[in-house]
């Protein structure tokens, strides 16, 4: 199956032993990169930038998420990429909101309104589902969005009870790619001292 295909139909794709210069090519083939790669490494939460998950979360685990969630056009695919990593070091896992165990949790975010703020303090209101261009979309981020809404509270819940659909032990080499927009994903706790360095880019 080409990366397409399978993007369309599982909506992941994963390789690895890749080089590093193989990769934008790669990615490309699925869409338009919007920016350089971006790096990615374990913070204490003093130490990130601003906006970043790090900063919420330092080298907590950053919980169930989709990227990009407060834009009104969120990145369609996310690919990630090990640079250099430890073996046995934090994972990342995928949720695929499409799955017969995530049927519950599905129907409930189809209807939630999440309620939260911009980096500069505004108000923003965004559906946690909607259609864009045809395709279903989900967003979720509660480090910007409130949960004290009975129904995205209900859906957290059940959310939290989910396994996940993959789990990437990383290994220097490997490529994800996955659909964003049907796709939550999280990383586990990072150990204080683990070296972690990921590429991301965003394919629109
Ligand atoms: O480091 C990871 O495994 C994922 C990081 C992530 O999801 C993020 O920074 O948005
Ligand atoms: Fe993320």
């Amino acid at each position: 199956m080409s990366i397409i295909e399978s993007l369309h139909v599982k909506g992941f794709w994963r390789s690895q032993d890749l080089v590093e210069a193989s990769v934008l090519d790669l990615v490309r083939q699925v869409g338009h990169v919007s920016r350089e790669a971006e790096v990615l490494e374990p913070r204490a939460s003093g130490e990130a930038r601003d906006w970043s998950l790090s900063r919420h979360y330092g080298l907590r685990a950053f919980p169930w998420h989709t990227d990009g969630a407060i834009s009104r056009h969120p990145p369609r695919y996310v690919a990630l990429y090990a640079r250099s990593v430890e073996l046995g070091g934090a994972t990342t896992d995928l949720l695929d909101v499409q799955a017969r165990s995530s049927a519950q949790f599905f129907e409930t975010v189809k209807s939630c309104v999440l309620r939260g703020c911009d980096s500069v303090g505004r108000p923003v209101i965004r559906r946690a589902y909607e259609v864009l261009e045809g395709s279903p979309c989900i967003r979720w981020d509660r480090r910007v969005f409130s949960v004290d809404a009975p129904r995205v509270r209900r859906a957290e819940d059940l959310l939290n009870r989910l396994q996940a659909s993959h789990s990437v032990d990383w290994r220097d080499g490997m490529l994800i790619i996955f659909d964003n927009w049907r796709f939550l994903h999280r990383r586990s706790d990072v150990r204080p001292d683990e070296k972690r360095t990921l590429l991301r880019f965003y394919i629109h």
